[in-house]
């Protein structure tokens, strides 16, 4: 309990699809034009994070004109307003929306859900804007500044992303970027952060300069989670790719100007039941380093693809049958496997990167989210990959080293017991003996704002807890502490104190070895910041 009330949190905001044409399915109700434009308005506000935008399910169940029209008015009037103990949130008796909105949605439900645009290469070349050709921008690096340790830190509502010196904490820049951006990733070299926004606008922003500048932007769908660029060896800063939630397509492009160059729909069959998905999301895109490939989640089909991009004419795309509601992930060690969550599914699927084949699917606790995970070498069961659940307290443990320990590799060798459920992120870094836990989405404030740090040569210790958001001395407000991040040299780890959009805000150093706190970086610009990326750990993947 409580739980469910964190991930509505996480999967409630607005979807940034613009709204589609009215339909009038046969068998509905009679439902006036701007009841239809209010109930869609609303349906992407508050329902489309859960259901999809074409309604067929994902966390939520599928809203289908035939399943609804069954249903009928009153029944779905009933379940919006009151809500359901599997996990559909009250709307009308926690005052939300009015019982005309209830009654005008039920009624919309039962309509075909009108398809939103697509987006393809003439949308995307009308949005593409190279602003500073290769050929202008430096040979160089420009200024003094160590480029490897700064930090892209996503300031969400603000629409910026911040570049903070990690060597001294000064601002070396804001970039403009596109809505709530959702992270930044490094080109191979670490000269370049690719930003995406929720609303599929990505930015190309180049370290060389004596102030950080944006070279090169696009828009490659009409929202989107991920952005990655080519790390496999002479295809350095060459090729980028980002993927969409609507359109359900992945666009590969030039690294060095955004310019579009191929366009993939993931539309298709789930890995199971084998039917028709109109609206499969692309989530995480990890770079491989065994071959010139990205590996893509494909959410809704279950389907990992292994695109690779040596010949983008005759494109070579190696796909493998995982979980569905595929979401985020990260490499083992060695960074031949790839490690990822089917969150609804309960499962984590490995990926061998370098025989291209699923090596397993490892059922864990409900609700895995590692986001990258955590990888230490422990005691008893040699290298581990970790990762943490939105549904409860677990943080599973899972062996990685089939050479070594091959008792162990792919199973379950441990799981300790965390602050509670809600985390969101953990964090190692090979120089440290900490592993730290993060509860964000937790309903208790008092875990919510704090983390857990685990000592990794004594595990069954438990966690020690270190009050983050208290640390800041911020005003009132959620503050809470999410995504351990940390420095190039990997002494210290910095977490987002995450207030609301008028609320004040900021990122909280603490000194790794002493779990003391080093430093607070706060100020007006500082609006609800999340993720950070630093660039030598993001280039060399060091978590
Ligand atoms: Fe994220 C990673 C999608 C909500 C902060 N998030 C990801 C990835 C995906 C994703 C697919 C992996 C990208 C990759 O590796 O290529 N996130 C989604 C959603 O669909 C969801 C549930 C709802 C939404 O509407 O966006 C969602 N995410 C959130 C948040 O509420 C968070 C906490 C704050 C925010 O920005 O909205 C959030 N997501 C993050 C962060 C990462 C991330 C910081 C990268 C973590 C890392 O260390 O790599």
């Amino acid at each position: 309990p409580g739980v469910t009330e964190g991930q509505m949190q996480y999967q409630g905001t607005p979807s940034t699809v613009p709204p589609g044409q009215m339909i009038t399915t046969p068998g509905a109700p009679d439902i006036s034009e701007a009841e239809f434009a209010q109930s869609q308005q609303i349906y992407f506000e508050r329902c489309a994070g859960c259901h999809g935008v074409l309604r067929q399910g994902a966390t939520g169940k599928p809203l289908t004109p035939e399943i609804t029209q069954e249903k009928g008015t009153a029944y779905l009037e009933a379940l919006i307003n009151y809500g359901s103990p599997a996990g559909m949130p009250n709307w009308g008796s926690s005052g939300e929306l009015s019982m005309d909105e209830i009654n005008a949605m039920a009624r919309f439900l039962q309509h075909e859900p009108p398809a939103p645009p697509e987006f393809g290469m003439p949308e995307m070349m009308e949005t593409w804007n190279l602003i500073v050709p290769v050929e202008d921008r430096p040979t160089e690096p420009q200024s003094e500044r160590n480029i490897n340790n700064f930090f892209a830190v996503t300031l969400r509502d603000a629409g910026q992303v911040a570049l903070i010196d990690g060597d001294n904490y000064e601002i070396a820049a804001i970039i403009e970027t596109g809505y709530a951006v959702h992270i930044s990733r490094t080109s191979s070299t670490g000269r370049y952060i690719y930003t995406i926004g929720r609303d599929g606008k990505i930015d190309l922003i180049d370290l060389y300069f004596e102030t950080p500048t944006k070279v090169a932007e696009i828009k490659i769908g009409l929202e989107a989670r991920s952005v990655e660029s080519s790390k496999y060896p002479g295809y350095e800063d060459e090729i980028a790719i980002a993927g969409a939630y609507w359109p359900p397509q992945y666009v590969l492009m030039d690294g060095l100007t955004l310019e579009p160059r191929r366009i993939v729909s993931t539309r298709g069959m789930t890995v199971d039941t084998q039917e028709y998905h109109p609206e499969p999301r692309v989530a995480a895109i990890v770079s491989s380093h065994q071959h010139p490939e990205f590996i893509v989640n494909v959410k809704e089909t279950g389907q990992i693809l292994l695109v690779n991009y040596s010949d983008l004419e005759h494109l070579q795309v190696t796909t493998i049958d995982a979980a569905r509601f595929l979401h985020d992930g990260g490499w083992d060690r060695s960074q031949r496997y790839f490690m990822t969550a089917a969150n609804e599914s309960d499962r984590i699927a490995v990926v061998d990167a370098l025989d291209r084949e699923l090596e397993a699917l490892i059922p864990v606790e409900r609700i895995p989210h590692p986001g990258r995970g955590a990888n230490i070498e422990h005691p008893e069961f040699g290298p581990v990959w970790i990762t943490s659940a939105l549904g409860n307290d677990n943080i599973t443990l899972i062996g990685t080293d089939p050479e070594n320990h091959p008792d162990h590799a792919w199973q379950v060798v441990d799981v300790l017991e965390g602050q509670g459920g809600g985390s969101l992120f953990v964090k190692s870094h090979p120089a440290s003996s900490n592993l730290w836990v993060d509860t964000p989405l937790n309903p208790d404030p008092a875990i919510s704002q704090s983390i857990a740090v685990f000592d990794i040569n004594n595990l069954e210790a438990g966690y020690e807890v270190l009050p983050i958001a208290e640390w800041a001395d911020l005003g009132p407000g959620p503050k809470r502490v999410v995504q351990p991040e940390y420095n190039e040299a990997g002494d210290e780890v910095w977490f987002s104190v995450w207030s609301g959009m008028e609320e004040e805000s900021a990122i909280v150093v603490v000194d790794d070895r002493t779990r003391t706190l080093k430093h607070v970086i706060k100020g007006d610009f500082m609006i609800t910041p999340t993720g950070k990326f630093n660039v030598n750990n993001t280039v060399h993947e060091v978590y």
